[in-house]
């Protein structure tokens, strides 16, 4: 991959492969960013667009040092003022390069009685910035798994903002008493991913639900999943059992199944972007939209005539081919006596992960390198 940090997203990825153990690498992102961050109170009296109003890099990104990042801190340079159009640029350490231990890989028995597990621990790459906003610094996570997965993470740590007090409806008493209520907010992320599975183009959406039948089974009940295609740009909210993935049906692995990677969502806190507030493709937890280099936010964004945000992107209704993917995290943060001070960090994200990118697990040990598919019936 490549990286940059780019005035109003932050750090940005570019051209990002995965390369499976023994397996020629496969192009998955043609880029990854932040697309928004907004941080509404409930008093209802303060709202931010970290993105676009202030922005993660210039002087909000600030330098790594030893403690910072556990690993190698690498350098770019940063404009001084600004957006680095007027001014002059500074190279900085900014950038965290990491390999942690991802837990474990996997465990399983061994083939004969008495044999050790088969047992390996995960490796992952870890990237990652801090950008100070306000009274928070905020950072900016990539975690990339030896299987595959990617993993983008927001954490928040800083100081409560000492400006927002208010009453229990809206807050937490954090001081002694029953007195000083810290004002519950929520800090809304989407996270923008232009796909190129195999190349920009030719991309497909799908996404997946398994639905409860009123059918019950000798044993359970019968639950039954299907896929859908999203062939046009669209919004959707997350339920139960239901995730999407992104295709690229040109291009198969050795079982003949097209490669494609899957979007978690895992836990969140939906919301909907105060400014979207009222539209019909407002409310979202994920869209897709076909590529478009005046689309840069999701909301916010600048350049009026191509729409100031997602749902107005979608609003045309463009069939999908060169696929950005927009996926909305929220977090509610009601605070709490132990954040002051400094605030532990708290963390948001999801996780997109590889369907079928390779036949078996690439890495398999050599017991099982000849596992796939149904086994044989017993002698
Ligand atoms: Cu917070």
């Amino acid at each position: 991959m490549c990286w940059r940090v780019d005035h109003n997203a932050g750090l940005v990825l570019e051209d990002v492969s995965f390369a499976p153990a023994g397996h020629a690498p496969l192009q998955v992102l043609a880029s990854l960013t932040l697309g928004q961050l907004e941080v509404p109170y409930d008093t209802g009296l303060r709202n931010t667009e970290d993105i676009t109003s202030q922005g993660f890099g210039g002087r909000s990104m600030l330098t790594l040092t030893a403690r910072s990042c556990g690993g190698e801190r690498l350098t770019t340079p940063v404009p001084t003022i600004g957006d680095g159009s007027v001014g002059s640029v500074e190279p900085r350490e900014v950038l965290c390069r990491e390999t942690v231990d991802g837990g474990i890989s996997y465990h399983a028995t061994g083939e004969e009685p008495g044999d050790e597990p088969l047992v390996e621990r995960r490796t992952d790459l870890r990237l990652s910035t801090i950008s100070k906003v306000g009274w928070y610094e905020y950072v900016t996570q990539y975690t990339f798994g030896a299987d595959g997965s990617i993993t983008p993470e927001l954490g928040a740590t800083g100081d409560l903002s000492p400006a927002d007090y208010t009453d229990a409806a809206h807050g937490w008493a954090v001081g002694e008493g029953d007195h000083d209520h810290a004002a519950s907010h929520s800090h809304n992320v989407v996270w923008k991913m232009h796909w190129a599975l195999g190349g920009r183009g030719g991309q497909r959406v799908e996404q997946y639900d398994a639905a409860d039948t009123d059918e019950m089974g000798p044993k359970s009940r019968v639950v039954s999943g299907s896929l859908t295609g999203i062939g046009r740009e669209d919004t959707r909210t997350m339920t139960d059992r239901r995730w999407w993935r992104v295709v690229n049906p040109d291009r198969r692995n050795d079982d003949g199944h097209p490669v494609s990677y899957e979007i978690d969502l895992g836990a969140s806190s939906s919301f909907t972007f105060t400014r979207d507030d009222g539209h019909e493709h407002g409310g979202y937890d994920i869209a897709f939209t076909e590529a478009s280099d005046c689309e840069l936010f999701a909301t916010a964004n600048r350049d009026g005539h191509c729409g100031r945000g997602v749902p107005d992107y979608v609003a045309d209704r463009q069939e999908l081919d060169d696929v950005v993917a927009w996926v909305a995290i929220g977090f509610h943060h009601v605070p709490r006596d132990e954040e002051q001070s400094p605030m532990e960090s708290h963390w948001q994200g999801f996780t997109m992960i590889p369907r079928d990118v390779t036949a078996t697990r690439p890495d398999a040990p050599p017991s099982r390198e000849t596992v796939n598919g149904s086994p044989p019936p017993a002698e």
